[in-house]
């Protein structure tokens, strides 16, 4: 299935590479969310950090204040759950850890519930959000994110399905028990991770 050049959508893969189970490689990455693009208003953007949190109060921070740390950069694989992947995006922004850091979660804080304008939600493991490559990206391939892309800011997860990184990212709750999102009440996995290939609820 890591071969599966014969898919429409699909190109070679190089041979020096490998892409997790069942995904198969695409030039670039479709524009793919559920409802619409929401407009940008960086004066009233804030992230928000909440739910279990170390001091029981709830952390806001805006974009200027978040600007303030290091900048990273890392360059991934974005793997959709409906089986395209694309090579080699880059990425750059702030480290998640960084901004946990800031507003560190109490005991007993497995998950987190990542939010976004509109609703959508995505369930993380802690673990995950704390990965050195968890990147909360302002930038896409040396531009500033497009809004259909999701400008100001998006969670990128490179090692888990590109349904965990939530464009429009507005925040996060910690959890003690784990909560479903958006796709996780829909049928997808808690954790999915795209190198297990955890896609489906059933999986778990
Ligand atoms: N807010 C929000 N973020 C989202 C989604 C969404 O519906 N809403 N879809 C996810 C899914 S399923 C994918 S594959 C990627 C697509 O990112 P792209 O449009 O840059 O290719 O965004 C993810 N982030
Ligand atoms: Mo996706």
């Amino acid at each position: 299935m890591t071969e599966d050049h014969t898919h429409p959508e699909g190109i070679p893969l190089p041979a020096d590479r490998t892409l997790p189970p069942g995904q198969y490689p695409v030039p670039a990455p479709p524009v793919m969310h559920y409802g619409p693009v929401p407009r940008r208003r960086p004066e009233r953007w804030r992230l928000t950090v909440g739910g279990a949190t170390a001091t029981g109060t709830e952390a806001s921070f805006d974009y200027d204040r978040l600007l303030e740390l290091p900048r990273r950069e890392i360059q991934a694989d974005l793997h959709c759950a409906v089986g395209w992947s694309a090579l080699d995006q880059r990425w750059s922004g702030i480290a998640a850890r960084d901004v946990v850091e800031l507003a560190p979660p109490g005991d007993h804080v497995l998950h987190v519930l990542v939010f976004a304008e509109y609703g959508y939600a995505s369930t993380v493991r802690l673990e995950d959000l704390l990965s050195a490559r968890a990147l909360l990206a302002t930038h896409h391939d040396g531009e500033p994110l497009p809004d259909e892309r999701g400008g100001p800011m998006r969670l990128v997860l490179p090692h888990l399905y590109s349904w965990k990184g939530p464009k429009w990212v507005r925040g996060w709750n910690y959890l003690t028990e784990p909560e479903r999102g958006f796709w996780e009440e829909r049928g997808y996995h808690l954790h999915g991770d795209a190198w297990r290939e955890e896609r489906y609820s059933y999986q778990e």
